[in-house]
């Protein structure tokens, strides 16, 4: 019958709504999924790294160095007079696997500076055997580093 032709006009907005109410559903669940299959992912359980014995030999030393000065079997190489802010540490490390014992002072002779790290401003100084010994210097001031091992090695320190 026709008479229900006016009726099917005035409910001619009633789809548009459906569709903008079936988008927003849409949207809805998709959100969802994303969320669930997110959640989903970090739960599952993810192989992680096993931590080898070298992982752990290179581990990050506790404090970390704003400077690194390099050392061979009788040498500083590479740059040996480093600045640094105070507070900030230096790493001395030796890639040959060899020993030096690092004082403040020159030509493999201690001599004790006032505000020098306690690690180096000492006879004993600080033993170097084929690592990397990280030294903090807590004091500003100009620190002059030989090793008594080898007295013609020669670096120097400036924490600002
Ligand atoms: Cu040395």
């Amino acid at each position: 019958m026709y008479p229900t032709q006016p009726d099917r006009g005035r409910s001619a907005p009633h789809p548009v709504r459906w569709a903008v109410g079936l988008l927003g559903v849409t949207a809805l669940l998709l959100l969802a999924a994303c969320g669930g299959s997110s959640s989903s992912a970090s739960e599952s359980p993810t192989p992680t790294t096993v931590p080898t014995a070298t992982a752990m030999a290179t581990a990050t030393p506790a404090v970390s160095a704003a400077a690194t000065i390099t050392m061979d079997e009788f040498n500083f190489t590479g740059n040996a007079q480093v600045t640094i802010k105070a507070g900030q540490a230096v790493s001395f490390d030796d890639t040959h696997g060899s020993i030096h014992i690092l004082v403040i002072g020159t030509n493999g002779q201690f001599q004790a500076q006032k505000g020098a790290p306690p690690e180096l401003n000492s006879a004993n100084g600080a033993h170097v055997d084929g690592d990397a010994v990280t030294i903090t210097f807590p004091t500003a001031g100009t620190y002059p580093i030989t090793c008594t091992l080898h007295p013609h090695m020669q670096a120097s320190v400036t924490v600002k």
